[in-house]
């Protein structure tokens, strides 16, 4: 549908590159991903098409990194087998969610190994790397390199204790692993030792004044502040050399002499995947795809989230500019961090709204989430999602303006015309001003937009919806309907002008909700759809005797029960990581085993018992130990009465030195131990199980 909406634009077309950052393929897409990345690119390449443009909307898997070989080893698979997995599952979710990338690739891809390999060998044709050997982190039990995320230590900027080693998570700096304080490793948990190594290093350093020039100077004005703020922070730090190779066995083997058993950097492969995958887009569509990459006119943008700018804004564009035949991004809008119910999104620790498992909850709410996401947008600080106000999202806004604005009009055209619309006569001041307000807010949309500021775009459609309400409660058709017919016929002429600008400019925020309001509306042929820009150019939108369709809710109520469901879920998996990260009292120290054979330990049977007077823990036994019948005094008078333990097999240590309690002497002691909920039991011999079946001992073991 976008594509002969589009071709009606007069408008001068521009060519864009518009890239989302590739997901690495270790796990599905959450709510922190969508809301930073695929929906404000997918609102800005919808947007670029609707308006006439030829857009190149690329993203893809990235399939190499730490991460995933992790991942691999903690599942005992291949890190083949984990991506061919998660890539599924994401390239499946971002389509049903209507993202509409026109490449999704993958950097396993042939294409994408051959680009990024002849990449690397033109840099190092051209001298730009700096070959060198030096110390990196060494694992010697792992007998392997401790790159990336297979180190944890200090960062050195801002004290975070579980900085990864080539980027810290909590302020955003990228380092090197050997810069990090007391470094472990993350496969052994050792202390990792110094081994040489040789490895290419791209020069930062000498691509500073480049960088300066270009952003500092450059893009002050056009970039927003958290990200031109994040690149001139990194600049007057002083750029040093980046490696861009890595000892590894996953990843892109490093294509010239003496590169053997090592490959490249992650992070030198990721962003060479928006290119390989524009060459197989265009490939599979028979263009060049060099336009795209090569000609100044095109626009190259960056969609990320924060956590990637100093690879899109300074080692991408040093490496694109040290290769000399690209284009730079014109902007890489990055967006904040999104947390959920006040905590930080956490794959690991399970907090999170996973696509897949959303769709599958709210099979046909896609907008809703877009909306949600978009309207909170984490644009300019850190926001928070929480399920009450998605909720409130969708009830308040989406069903009653936006749905319900549409269903009034549908309903009152079916009633009134049989579904025709009328043909209007005068028009009062306020259906003027009504309709050139229509007009205005394609280029009010646009405004907001082309600054990058989606949350603000999505509010003034939501504008527009209001505009519609408000225009039928102030002149109430359904009251003059019995009283003036002409009137009425005007009204609504005016109110379904605005439902098809509403179906056009929702598009690019609300897709499944503007097919379906197309269709409500009837709109199947070109010569009805109205074009973006048509909508402050035509006279009309909706012609009179247009026959319009029946009435389809667009959105429904999301009720009370459904979000507990969400939260419950959450809460679920905060239960379940609390308990996996129970702290236990740390074990005594270690005994020997001669210390162990020195207890002789014996099954007894408790024959008498009677609490100690005075003392409020301590009960009086006689046990019968097999070898003679004994007083032992044992403190568990607060969990057990005299009466409940006579008779009772228990496991006594005979060979205790005897000792005074409250005058009486105690013979031995009786065993007993805690359960996990601290409820005190005996270790009773007919109850134990074999210490194989147990899997452990509970502490005690007779032979
Ligand atoms: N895979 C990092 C991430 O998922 C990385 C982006 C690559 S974009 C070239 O946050
Ligand atoms: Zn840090």
């Amino acid at each position: 549908m976008c594509t002969f909406t589009a071709s009606k634009e007069k408008k001068m077309s521009k060519r864009y590159t518009i890239t989302a950052a590739l997901p690495y393929t270790n796990g599905p897409i959450h709510i922190g991903h969508l809301a930073g990345v695929y929906v404000p690119a997918d609102i800005y390449a919808r947007y670029k098409r609707l308006t006439g443009n030829d857009v190149a909307f690329i993203c893809g898997s990235d399939e190499h990194g730490v991460p995933i070989t992790i991942k691999a080893k903690k599942e005992g698979v291949t890190p083949q087998q984990i991506v061919d997995r998660y890539h599924k599952i994401i390239k499946d979710s971002f389509e049903d969610f209507g993202i509409t990338f026109d490449n999704y690739s993958r950097t396993s891809a042939k294409i994408h190994h051959d680009t990024a390999s002849e990449f690397f060998k033109t840099l190092y044709d051209k001298n730009e790397f700096v070959e060198e050997v030096s110390e990196q982190l060494y694992d010697a039990e792992a007998n392997q390199f401790l790159a990336d995320r297979f180190v944890v230590g200090t960062c050195p900027k801002c004290g975070n204790e579980e900085s990864y080693g080539d980027q810290c998570e909590n302020c955003g700096t990228s380092h090197n692993a050997t810069d990090l304080i007391n470094p472990k490793s993350a496969i052994t948990g050792n202390v990792p030792t110094l081994k040489e190594t040789k490895h290419w290093f791209l020069p930062l350093n000498k691509h500073e004044q480049f960088l300066k020039d270009w952003i500092l100077e450059g893009h002050k004005k056009d970039w927003k502040p958290n990200v031109y703020g994040q690149v001139k922070s990194w600049i007057d730090d002083g750029l040093r050399p980046r490696a861009v190779t890595r000892d590894l066995d996953w990843g892109i083997p490093v294509p010239v002499p003496g590169g053997e058993g090592k490959v490249l950097y992650v992070w030198f492969d990721a962003p060479i995947g928006y290119i390989s995958a524009t060459k197989e887009w265009a490939a599979r569509e028979g263009k060049d795809w060099e336009p795209y990459w090569k000609d100044e006119d095109t626009k190259l943008v960056h969609f990320i989230g924060k956590d990637n700018i100093v690879f899109h804004c300074i080692i991408f564009p040093a490496m694109l500019k040290a290769e000399g035949s690209y284009i730079l991004p014109d902007n890489v809008p990055a967006n904040e961090f999104l947390n959920l119910e006040g905590n930080k999104l956490s794959t690991s620790k399970n907090w999170a709204v996973w696509l897949p498992e959303y769709l599958q909850d709210f099979p046909d709410k896609q907008d809703v989430l877009r909306y949600a996401l978009t309207a909170n947008a984490p644009e300019t600080k850190d926001n928070d999602f929480t399920w009450k106000d998605f909720q409130a999202r969708n009830n308040n806004e989406l069903v009653a303006i936006f749905g319900n604005f549409i269903n009034r009009v549908v309903v009152l055209t079916n009633k009134y015309y049989n579904g025709v619309i009328p043909t209007p006569s005068d028009f009062s001041t306020i259906d003027e001003e009504t309709l050139a307000a229509i007009k205005a807010y394609p280029s009010v949309i646009e405004s907001s937009i082309e600054r990058y500021r989606f949350r603000e775009a999505s509010q003034e459609l939501m504008n527009l919806a209001r505009l519609g309400n408000k225009y039928l409660a102030d002149e109430e058709p359904w009251k003059l309907v019995k009283t003036d017919g002409d009137r009425t016929k005007t009204i609504m002429f005016v109110a379904l002008q605005i439902a098809s600008a509403l179906a056009t400019l929702s598009e690019p925020f609300l897709p499944f909700t503007s097919t379906k309001l197309k269709n409500i509306l009837n709109l199947s042929s070109e010569e009805l759809q109205t074009s973006w820009s048509e909508i402050t150019s035509k006279e009309i939108l909706l012609p009179a005797n247009h026959t319009i369709g029946k009435g389809e809710l667009l959105f429904s109520k999301i009720e009370d029960s459904e979000i507990q469901a969400q939260l419950d879920k959450l809460e679920a998996s905060k239960k379940a990581n609390e308990a996996a990260n129970k702290v236990v009292e740390p074990q005594k120290d270690t005994i020997t085993f001669d210390d162990f054979t020195k207890l002789d330990l014996r099954v007894g049977t408790i024959l008498e018992a009677e609490k100690m007077p005075k003392a409020k823990k301590l009960l009086v036994l006689k046990v019968d130990t097999g070898i003679d019948v004994r007083t032992i005094v044992s403190g568990i008078a607060e969990s057990f009465t005299a009466e409940e333990v006579v008779g009772k097999k228990v496991t006594v240590l005979v060979n205790l030195a005897p000792r005074a309690l409250r005058g009486v002497e105690s013979e031995g002691m009786i065993l007993m131990t805690e359960t996990p909920e601290g409820k005190l039991v005996f270790v009773n011999p007919d109850t134990m199980v074999s210490e194989s079946e147990a899997g452990v001992s509970n502490g005690t073991s007779i032979s």
